[in-house]
């Protein structure tokens, strides 16, 4: 049996055919650092209800996958340490074991399956990291794409990766990438990168029609959204380079390997740029969230 927790108004939207979107939790315990972890954590939940729709943010607390927290159990868990970094891989032991966990992209997706929820909004997804060639560290988000059936709104994936074979990976497991509004690939920090996204859509509208047809095709997985930051919160690609070299640098000469790269990555640049790399990440999983609503909205009058 498995121990789950759908919270009322998610249940309530669910059985309602109300709009749902699912947000992870890794990003509270590991992308940002507290008390604004749990700021924005709460922010994006408000900003989710603004635009008609109801947050399920996902987590394993003490064995029990809950779908859609409370604002208690956010606050421990933004101020929680040793919480789990939950994946595919870690979800069965984690629930079965009675631990707490936050889940990732991956995670979240499958939880957000199981509820059915279709739409999910985050900040950027995990992809092929540099040097992936001699490390095979490619993120399970990747493959967790390519089947299970949700919409997932990031701003790119994040620079700290190799993009381009991020999106040749994509391509080759059949997840279909598509740049909101734009023709360019974006890069987390910066609206822009210097690869073209392989589709473009210019509205909610049109990403959750494409969400449906790939049901009515019989095909697994879902899609890949690439919102933009806005361009008030960008920080340049020019200006990251020299950061991100930087992190990965220390990264590497302090053998920083499996889960703990991400992590390190992302408070290393946040510690190299005074803090205003976690002012654009903010910025964008505000955006997302508000895509992501819009899209679950559209899905749910389609
Ligand atoms: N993007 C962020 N902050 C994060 C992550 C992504 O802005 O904390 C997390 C997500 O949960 C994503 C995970 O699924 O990092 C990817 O980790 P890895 O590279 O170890 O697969
Ligand atoms: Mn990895």
């Amino acid at each position: 049996m498995l121990p789950l927790t759908i919270a009322p108004d998610v249940a309530h939207a669910l059985k309602t055919g109300g709009a749902v979107v699912a947000l992870e939790s890794t990003i509270i315990t590991h992308g940002m650092p507290y008390p604004q972890n749990v700021e924005v954590a709460a922010q994006v939940e408000d900003d989710i209800r603004a635009a008609g729709a109801v947050p399920a943010t996902m987590a394993v607390i003490d064995g029990v996958l809950h779908i859609g927290l409370e604002a208690d159990q956010l606050q421990a868990l933004g101020q929680a340490k040793n919480v789990a970094k939950i994946s595919r891989a870690d979800m069965p032991a984690c629930i079965a074991t009675g631990g707490t966990g936050a889940t990732t992209v991956a995670a979240t997706m499958i939880a957000a399956r199981m509820a059915g929820i279709s739409v999910f909004g985050t900040g950027g997804i995990g992809g092929v990291h540099k040097g992936a060639e001699t490390s095979f560290d490619i993120s399970a988000d990747l493959m967790e794409l390519a089947q299970t059936p949700v919409t997932v709104v990031a701003a790119g994936a994040k620079a700290i990766l190799d993009l381009p074979k991020t999106l040749e990976v994509l391509e080759t497991q059949g997840v279909p990438v598509i740049a909101y509004g734009q023709d360019s690939f974006p890069a987390f920090w910066s609206a822009t990168s210097d690869l073209a996204a392989p589709l473009r859509m210019d509205s909610a509208k049109e990403i959750a029609r494409a969400h449906k047809m790939r049901a009515s095709l019989g095909l697994p997985g879902g899609q890949l959204v690439a919102n933009p930051v806005p361009l008030e919160a960008e920080i340049s690609g020019a200006e990251m380079a020299p950061v991100i070299a930087q992190a990965q640098k220390e990264g590497d000469e302090q053998a920083i390997l499996g889960k703990a790269v991400t992590p390190f990555l992302l408070a290393r640049i946040f510690e190299l740029t005074h803090g205003r790399s976690l002012e654009t990440n903010i910025a964008l999983v505000l955006n997302n969230a508000r895509l992501a609503a819009a899209i679950a909205s559209a899905l749910a009058v389609e």
